[in-house]
């Protein structure tokens, strides 16, 4: 199957579902023969960002390093999937700009879920530490978060299925003519 590349851009609270979406459309693509790749938080923090911390400034640095990977990939023909937090809007929309500037597509999706909720799931026990104070700078807790005001998706992981968010990105890439 043949596709043009763009950019497929996560962003939300740690365990907001933002891997686990990514990863199961990546899936998806590469059963119909699409050339796909995921930059997901902690492979890129393992590689291409091993040694950054959560500081504001690393966390720009992250996920400049990570926007321009994706364009580099969307723009031969890759769907670039990533799913990094990426807290700060203002690094987002330059990240945009530079899609803007290459005419490749970004697409953003914010998976939405609130703090309680996350902190109720708690699958890896980050938030009990971060509200105990035991993690400093724990993004939706004592660092901030800066929701995209207008995102071209909008899943809330915390009230829908896993398979209504996937279905969900899935028809806004379908009416964007992307798939
Ligand atoms: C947020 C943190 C922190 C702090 C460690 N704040 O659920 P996880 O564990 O696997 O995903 C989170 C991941 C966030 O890294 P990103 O590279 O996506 O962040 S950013 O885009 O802001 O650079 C979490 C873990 O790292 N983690 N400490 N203080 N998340």
């Amino acid at each position: 199957a043949s596709h043009r590349g763009f950019t497929l851009w996560f962003t939300g609270l740690s365990g907001a579902g933002k891997s686990t979406l990514s990863s199961a459309i990546a899936e998806q693509f590469r059963a119909l023969g699409y050339k796909v790749e995921v930059l997901d938080g902690d492979e890129v923090r393992t590689h291409l960002s091993k040694g950054l911390s959560f500081s504001k400034e690393d966390r720009d640095i992250n996920v400049r390093r990570i926007g321009y990977v994706a364009r580099l990939l969307a723009r031969n023909g890759v769907i670039a999937m990533t799913a990094a937090i990426s807290p700060y809007a203002d690094v987002r929309d330059e990240i945009r700009a530079l899609h803007d500037a290459d005419s490749v597509p970004f697409i953003e999706v914010h998976a939405q879920a609130t703090v309680e909720a996350l902190a109720t799931r708690d699958v890896k026990g980050l938030y009990k530490k971060a509200l105990a104070g035991e993690i400093e700078h724990f993004t939706g807790v004592t660092d901030p978060y800066e929701a995209p005001e207008n995102p071209e998706v909008r899943v809330r992981t915390d009230q829908q299925t896993v398979a209504e968010s996937i279905e969900q990105i899935l028809n806004e890439m379908r009416e964007r003519q992307l798939i």
